[in-house]
């Protein structure tokens, strides 16, 4: 089995209805989920004239490769229905591949790890809290020294009442 580390995340919509159901369709669709990390309130990171985000770190188990997963993370996002139009723009669901097993793939379809993770509070916070001792498998460094090294000073906090 391979273990993909991925973050999920939108701003449009209901969007905590959203984290459930891309949960459940990753379930039916993609493996099986197997940590999740909790839900957090997101400043947007890039464009920041949008709305915040909820985003949610998890754990999936899975049989398919990396260039496979990615298909059905990208039919996943359209099922939920996503428009690619605003590059770092507004979305219902993002479902992003930060790790895959600990492996470095660059292809034209996707780059493993997720090249602008350790720049991004709303990915390394979520991150620590399931995989703090992960380590990156280019910069060698671990998911919480990656956060204590981040520069980035956008807002993250813990949504605990909805
Ligand atoms: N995703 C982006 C761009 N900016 N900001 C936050 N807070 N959360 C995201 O998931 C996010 C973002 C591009 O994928
Ligand atoms: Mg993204
Ligand atoms: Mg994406």
């Amino acid at each position: 089995m391979n273990k993909a580390y991925l973050l999920i995340g939108g701003n449009i919509g209901d969007r905590l209805a959203n984290l459930k159901e891309a949960i459940s369709l990753l379930n039916e669709d993609a493996g099986s989920i197997e940590q999740v990390s909790s839900i957090y309130e997101t400043a947007p990171w890039g464009n920041t004239q949008q709305d915040a985000f909820l985003n949610q770190a998890l754990v999936l188990s899975t049989s398919h490769d990396a260039a496979t997963l990615l298909r059905i993370l990208l039919s996943i996002e359209t099922k939920m229905g996503r428009i690619r139009n605003i590059p770092l723009g507004p979305r219902t669901m993002d479902i992003d591949i930060i790790y895959f097993n600990n492996e470095i793939i660059e292809t034209n379809q996707l780059t493993i790890p997720h090249p602008q993770l350790h720049k991004r509070n709303f990915v390394l916070i979520p991150l620590v809290e399931i995989a703090p001792n992960y380590l990156h498998p280019i910069l060698n460094k671990s998911n919480s020294t990656l956060l204590t090294q981040c520069k980035d000073e956008s807002l993250v906090h813990k949504k605990i009442n909805f």
